[in-house]
């Protein structure tokens, strides 16, 4: 290009020539580049006003003040031809004006004339990027109409010929913004729709630099985005509720759920660990959630008796600081693991043996800890008992009389209520409760007989004791309690007396069989109840006989002074009767 004439100064050269020489004569032609070697450019023969045969007469020859000759000259036809293929590009660069002079030099005489040459330019340049990739990294978050300055093209062709639109592919993100700077076009890119890197996490577009020529060229480049990770994705359960259900007594270490969370982001912003979020420290202490795989295991008793079900919040954090948050209801199952218990609430712990039927002797509740049928209960007490069960609601039971009572029969009974759950297994637990039935002054004094029989024997000492009487009562204490007194009103009863405790009878004097033989008294047997019962018996005495008396001559008469006389007859004869002896004796038997 150093050799080549160019634009102004060229012609500037020329001037100054023609200006010195007055043969000098410049002829303009023009000629396309790219032409193939041979083209005609133009004849001189017209412009030189030259006939066949006078250039190769006059000896025309071409100078060309550059070493190149891209033209040579028919000197037959007058034809100018191009030699060599113009590439005007190579030859003038980017300037308007593409100028090839060259001299046709004529002798005999003596010519020179000038010869312009315009090489035009034809598109034949494609616009050209430097790479054919160009790499781009955005962050996901940068607002719209954001701008990111691009590579432009180059074309070498002039005019038209040169870039004059570029072309963005279709794409939903972004635009292409043109500027003219300098003189110069300047390519941006412009973010019109945020972008997501969960969603598209890389871009190709391909930026096209179009020219104006005929036929159009183009050029292209890739443009490779990456896109970069903001942490603008919050971690997300897969679920917000959780609602799981714990079998309680599960043991250490049972898994009670895994809950899991995502991040779309990317690296360390999806990076996840669990946390509890402000839960009380019932749950804490109860619950472990594995911070790295969010499982949640048991820690501690799980009673369904304390607590129910436990809502816990869990928190998921990202490397980045973001978290989301997720509920976790454990549902406790019951299992049956709590016996009934029944708790007295009143017991009369002594009851009247005569309390008229349906009188309330307890009064108890069953309580069960579990839930449904764990919980349900059904109580009851053995049979045979004059006692029965009668439910009130809420699981309240009396206890009341059945059948009467008697204390004398059973004085005491030993209740067992029997409380038993529908859970399986079925539990079971008992409760005996002791009742005592107290006296009632129900039983008189029963003697042993009918008629007690005793004998004295006459001319006893005074204060002899005859025998006694007993009587029993079925009573207790005073109520059984049994004392005995004489019934007065029979003359006998001054005979005797009674000891009121134990029922001994004395003599009071001594008596005398010939006087009398027997006598009767009643005793009556008395309790020490309220009002007193008694009953009465009688006494029958004989008194006994004893050789107390001698015998007594009736006669003869035993007092006389004189002795007895009789006067026997004479004669009497053996057998006769002198006389009567007559005596008696009181005593008996
Ligand atoms: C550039 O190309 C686009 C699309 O092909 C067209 O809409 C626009 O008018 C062109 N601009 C120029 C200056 O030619
Ligand atoms: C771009 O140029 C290529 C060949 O170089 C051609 O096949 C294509 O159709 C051109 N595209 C446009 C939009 O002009
Ligand atoms: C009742 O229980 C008590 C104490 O266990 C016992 O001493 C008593 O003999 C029992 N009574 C009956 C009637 O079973
Ligand atoms: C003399 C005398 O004393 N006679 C009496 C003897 O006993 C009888 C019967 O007891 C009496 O009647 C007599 O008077």
């Amino acid at each position: 290009m150093e050799d080549c004439f160019r634009s102004k100064q060229g012609l500037c050269f020329l001037l100054c020539l023609c200006v010195t020489d007055v043969l000098c004569v410049s002829i303009h032609y023009s000629v396309p580049e790219e032409k193939k070697s041979g083209s005609q450019v133009a004849n001189v023969l017209k412009d030189l006003k030259l006939g066949i045969g006078d250039l190769s007469a006059r000896r025309a020859r071409l100078v060309s003040k550059i070493s190149k000759q891209y033209f040579h000259l028919d000197t037959d036809s007058g034809a100018l031809l191009i030699n060599d293929k113009i590439d005007r590009e190579a030859l003038c660069g980017q300037s308007e004006l593409c100028l090839l002079q060259t001299e046709i030099v004529l002798q005999n005489p003596l010519e020179f004339h000038t010869i312009e040459v315009k090489v035009e330019d034809v598109n034949d340049n494609a616009p050209r990027f430097s790479q054919n990739d160009f790499q781009l990294e955005i962050p996901e978050n940068v607002p719209p109409n954001t701008r990111f300055p691009l590579e432009t093209a180059k074309d070498v062709d002039l005019g038209e010929n040169s870039i004059q639109n570029y072309t963005l592919s279709p794409n939903e993100h972004f635009r292409l913004g043109t500027e003219s700077k300098d003189g110069r076009k300047a390519v941006d890119l412009i973010l019109e729709k945020p972008l997501d890197r969960e969603k598209q996490p890389y871009l190709e577009l391909i930026l096209m630099a179009l020219d104006g020529g005929v036929p159009q060229r183009n050029g292209t480049i890739k443009i490779k985005i990456n896109i970069l990770d903001n942490n603008d994705n919050f971690p997300q359960f897969i679920q917000s509720e959780y609602k799981v259900r714990l079998k309680e007594n599960s043991p250490w270490n049972t898994l009670v759920y895994k809950v899991e969370a995502r991040d779309l982001d990317f690296g360390s912003n999806a990076q996840i660990t669990y946390s509890f979020h402000r839960v009380p420290e019932t749950i804490s202490n109860l619950f472990h959630l594995n911070e790295m795989t969010g499982e949640i295991t048991v820690m501690g008793e799980i009673d369904y008796e304390k607590e129910t079900s436990y809502d816990m919040s869990i928190k998921a954090t990202d490397g980045g600081g973001l978290s989301g948050h997720c509920s976790v209801l454990v549902e406790v199952e019951d299992i049956n693991d709590n016996a009934p218990e029944v708790l007295l609430i009143s017991l009369t712990d002594t009851i009247q043996e005569d309390s008229p039927l349906n009188t309330v002797v307890a009064i108890f509740s069953i309580t069960d800890c579990d839930s449904g049928d764990n919980g349900k209960t059904m109580c009851s007490v053995q049979m045979n008992l004059p006692f029965a069960l009668r439910s009130t609601k809420n699981n309240y039971y009396q206890l009341v009389i059945q059948s009467p009572l008697d204390r004398e029969r059973v004085p005491e009974y030993n209740v067992t209520i029997t409380a038993r759950d529908q859970g399986s297994p079925r539990l079971t637990s008992t409760r005996i409760i002791h009742v005592q039935i107290s006296d009632v002054n129900d039983n008189t004094p029963d003697f042993e007989k009918l008629l007690f029989e005793m004998s004295l024997q006459e001319n006893n000492i005074p204060g002899l004791l005859i025998g006694s009487v007993h009587a029993v009562d079925l009573d207790m204490e005073k109520n059984g309690k049994v004392t005995y007194t004489l019934l007065p009103g029979s003359p006998a009863a001054s005979y005797i007396s009674i000891n009121s405790e134990t029922g001994n009878m004395y003599a009071l004097r001594s008596l005398d069989y010939e006087q009398i033989k027997d006598f009767k008294v009643t005793v009556r047997a008395t309790d020490g109840g309220i009002p007193p019962l008694s009953s009465d018996v009688v006494v029958r005495v004989v008194i006994t006989d004893e050789n107390d008396n001698a015998p007594f001559f009736l006669y003869p008469l035993q007092n006389s002074t004189s002795p007895c006389n009789e006067l026997l007859p004479k004669m009497a004869e053996a057998g006769y009767l002198v006389t009567k002896v007559v005596a008696v004796d009181r005593d008996s038997g």
